[in-house]
């Protein structure tokens, strides 16, 4: 049942190994793990800059070097959110889909192959278990309903609640002695094929049950001989005012494609407040043993959606934002609550949105606290399809070794 995972940690190692991953030392020193440069070759960062919102409506034009002009439109101050439309021509959205398409699209969170229907060994099972194990927080050597259920939504990207659960564990007979919980035995003796399936038919017929439902991949800007992604890097350089060394030392370009019901419940693109204990990953891409520092995320349309595929700010602005009230209202799922959200943008093709997922330390100039009013997330889509495209600045905090 876990191998997907298993694949998606392959994808990401491989990919992590192109990419430059940057370490930063103490004192905010960097040296790049993909090239082999020395480590005594460091680098310092300089500081970061925001821009000024002034005010909601507030219009502010940047002169490109090629003589374009570009018009950053404020939404919110908290999070500073733009919307600057004709960021990228018609020619060039239809350039990056074509690139996405051939490299090839896989699913945010995969699912079982039931294809694959053939009994695993001892050995994969013990993998599998192993996986599962992990997410025995309170290590009593058993995994709970609430402990599976956390697994699963991080795996697969479901929410499901304790009621289903309980009733999958049933149904599979994951808990042979009835106690609620699955131990390593039970899980070794259980038939994975069969619980493959279950999960399998549970995200089929409710697929507005996954937090997030989209197809993406990644391209490679820094160093890259397109001259569309080259130049995309140099406006977005342009755009936010940022020293380069941030933008090309960042995530690589993610192209994320939504079908009908596609969608993602509103998230927050940095992940420092999960575990502020963490190092930043640096222009890698998602692991455990590190935090996603997205500075600042720039979003870029790559369609028009002939009905749904908004992307929502629920609480952009929000004077009185309570986060124990907004999860019990449920308000991060936007299958419901899209159009109860502050602010609400419309995809266009070409145009670009760009908000501030951190303010700016007052201390090292680097990154700051996390704006908690930056969570966001993609509406349904209703009707056609949505293509939209990712940069992910990263930045790291200082005093802290980064990997
Ligand atoms: C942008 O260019 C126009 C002329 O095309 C000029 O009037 C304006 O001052 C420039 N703005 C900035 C911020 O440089
Ligand atoms: C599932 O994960 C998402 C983020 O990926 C989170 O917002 C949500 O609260 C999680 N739900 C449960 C039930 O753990
Ligand atoms: C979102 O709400 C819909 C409609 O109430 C529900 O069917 C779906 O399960 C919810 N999704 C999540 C991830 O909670
Ligand atoms: C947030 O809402 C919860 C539940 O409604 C309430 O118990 C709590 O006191 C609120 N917190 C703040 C800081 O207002
Ligand atoms: C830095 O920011 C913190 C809160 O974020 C504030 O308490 C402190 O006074 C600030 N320091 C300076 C020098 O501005
Ligand atoms: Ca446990
Ligand atoms: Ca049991």
């Amino acid at each position: 049942m876990f191998r997907p995972w298993l694949v998606i940690l392959a994808l990401l190692a491989k990919h992590s190994q192109r990419d430059a991953v940057l370490v930063a030392s103490a004192g905010h020193e960097i040296c790049s793990a993909a090239n082999h440069s020395p480590c005594s070759a460091k680098q310092t960062y300089p500081k970061l800059v925001r821009h000024d919102g002034v005010q909601v409506g507030h219009v502010q034009s940047i002169n490109l070097t090629d003589g374009q002009v570009l018009h950053l439109i404020t939404k919110s101050l908290r999070p500073l959110l733009f919307e600057i439309p004709k960021f990228l021509s018609a020619e060039e959205c239809e350039h990056i889909i074509k690139l996405a398409s051939n490299a090839g699209l896989f699913q945010s969170t995969t699912l079982p192959d039931i294809d694959d229907e053939k009994a695993l060994t001892d050995q994969e099972k013990k993998e599998d278990c192993l996986q599962l194990f992990g997410s025995d927080e309170n290590h009593n050597g058993k995994v709970s309903v609430w402990e599976l259920g956390v697994f699963l939504n991080q795996t697969y990207g479901i929410s499901l609640n304790n009621a289903d659960i309980e009733m999958m564990l049933t149904t599979t007979n994951f808990d042979r002695d009835g106690d609620g919980e699955i131990s390593l035995n039970e899980c070794m003796e259980g038939d994975h094929v069969v619980l493959d399936r279950y999960m399998n038919n549970i995200v089929e017929e409710h697929p507005q049950q996954r937090t997030r439902l989209s197809q993406q991949t990644w391209l490679q800007m820094s160093g890259t001989s397109d001259s569309v992604l080259r130049d995309l890097q140099d406006r977005v350089i342009q755009i936010t005012k940022l020293p380069r060394i941030f933008v090309e030392r960042s995530e690589d370009l993610q192209v994320v494609q939504y079908g009908v019901h596609g969608h993602y419940h509103a998230h927050y693109d940095s992940t420092v407040k999960n575990d502020p204990s963490l190092p930043c990953c640096m222009g890698s891409k998602y692991s455990a043993k590190c935090s996603q520092c997205r500075f600042l995320t720039v979003l870029y349309y790559l369609n028009d959606v002939p009905r749904g595929g908004e992307t929502a700010f629920p609480v952009a602005d929000e004077e009185h934002f309570n986060e124990t009230e907004f999860e019990e209202k449920d308000l991060s799922n936007l299958s419901t609550h899209c159009y109860d959200a502050n602010v609400v943008i419309r995809p266009r093709r070409g145009t670009a949105i760009m908000w501030y997922n951190h303010m700016i330390s007052n201390m090292s100039g680097l990154l700051g606290p996390q704006d908690e009013h930056s969570l966001h997330g993609g509406c349904d889509v209703l009707e056609g399809h949505k293509w939209i495209a990712n940069n992910w600045i990263n930045a790291p905090i200082e005093w802290k070794d980064h990997l």
